[in-house]
């Protein structure tokens, strides 16, 4: 049964966090590190290239939607059941297995989480923890690499179009990436990032289509690989924006990250925001489990399949307690 939860979890309890995980177990700590003025900030060094790769992967998803008609329903469902395995690649993999160690992985599990992350094209596991990691410890600091104090746009995607706060990379340092270094599946998917890449997020879903239901090329390659690696992308990116920026504050209300119920729907059980700033090693990165959850429901099931194991949660009398001491008191679970 996907629904139950676990049973054998490690029970996480608000003991202090670990000097060499790089992340806390209950977060307390409002950001220390100052957020310059903007007149004190040194220029932005605007990347050319990724604006515009980024301009033309936009053109080109708003193209794929003129595509959608003249295509085969069958590809509809494929676009949909790759985004979702590309974004699981993401959330259980990259999100909640890597840059949180919120629970272990079976080899098997954590190689095929590696293929599925190459298919969300979001940088190799080994980019991605390590600013995620660095983004829990400074958020909104300059040292934050999507600091959403710097606005909605820097969040969500100017982040990627500019070099990096010097802070990013000073106080990234003073962190423990010893873990991912560590990790054998890490670090061949970072060796052979481009060539897997590749593969996984133009060619294979742009083949099965083509090849099995005899789609077009052209219409396989915008709308399963186009449109979608764009639409997980602005799902994705806005956890960092609309989820930093707007919702309700049920766990801390002093933190920017919020309940967002259209972000949690976008990006597969992540929008639970301020519950992940507040309690960021729980695997369910929700009070609510499985609810409006497929992460959740994925990683249960690779319990199930016994691939994934040691899965933390935060006991609720320990959730609660922190709802009263520095929630906003609002409630927003829809019944
Ligand atoms: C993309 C990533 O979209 C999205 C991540 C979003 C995170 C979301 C979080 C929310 C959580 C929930 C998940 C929801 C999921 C939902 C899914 C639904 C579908 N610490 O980076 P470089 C050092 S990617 C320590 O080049 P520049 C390091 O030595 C999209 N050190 O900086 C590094 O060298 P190396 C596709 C650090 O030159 C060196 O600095 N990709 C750290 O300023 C240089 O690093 C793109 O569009 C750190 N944190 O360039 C652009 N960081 O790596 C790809 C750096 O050799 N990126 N160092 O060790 C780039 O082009 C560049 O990174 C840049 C900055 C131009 C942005
Ligand atoms: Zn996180
Ligand atoms: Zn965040």
């Amino acid at each position: 049964m996907v629904s139950m939860a676990p049973r054998n979890v490690i029970m996480q309890t608000d003991k202090e966090p670990s000097a060499t995980d790089g992340m806390v177990v209950e977060s307390d700590s409002l950001p220390s590190a100052e957020v310059a003025e903007p007149s004190k900030r040194r220029p932005v060094q605007i990347v050319w290239r990724n604006v515009i790769v980024m301009t033309l992967l936009h053109l080109g998803a708003v193209y794929a939607l003129i595509l959608v008609p003249q295509s085969h329903p069958l590809t509809w469902l494929w676009t949909f059941l790759y985004y979702l395995f590309a974004a699981l690649g993401i959330t259980a993999g990259t999100h909640r297995l890597w840059a949180h160690k919120s629970y272990k992985a079976r080899a098997p599990l954590r190689a095929l989480l590696a293929l599925m992350n190459a298919a969300a094209c979001q940088n190799d596991i080994l980019d991605w923890s390590r600013d995620h990691r660095v983004h829990h410890k400074y958020s909104e600091t300059d040292a934050d690499p999507h600091n959403a104090k710097r606005g909605f746009f820097f969040a969500h995607v100017g982040w990627l179009l500019v070099r990096k706060h010097p802070d990013v990379m000073e106080k990234g340092k003073g962190l423990d990436f010893s873990d991912l270094y560590a990790d054998q599946i890490v670090m061949f998917q970072r060796r052979f990032y481009f060539p897997l890449m590749c593969l996984m997020c133009f060619v294979v879903p742009t083949v099965i289509p083509w090849y099995f239901w005899g789609e077009s090329l052209w219409n396989a390659y915008f709308l399963a690989a186009i449109l979608r690696y764009c639409v997980g992308l602005n799902a994705t990116w806005s956890v960092n924006s609309f989820a930093h920026l707007w919702g309700t504050r049920p766990y801390d209300k002093r933190i920017n990250p919020a309940e967002n119920l259209s972000v949690a729907l976008s990006a597969v059980g992540e929008g639970f925001h301020n519950y992940h700033h507040t309690f960021p090693s729980d695997y369910a990165t929700s009070e609510y489990g499985w609810y409006l959850n497929i992460t959740t429901v994925f990683i249960n099931c690779m319990y199930y399949l016994g691939q994934a194991y040691d899965m933390k949660t935060t006991p609720a009398r320990v959730v609660d307690m922190r709802k009263q001491r520095t929630g906003d008191g609002s409630t927003w679970k829809v019944q």
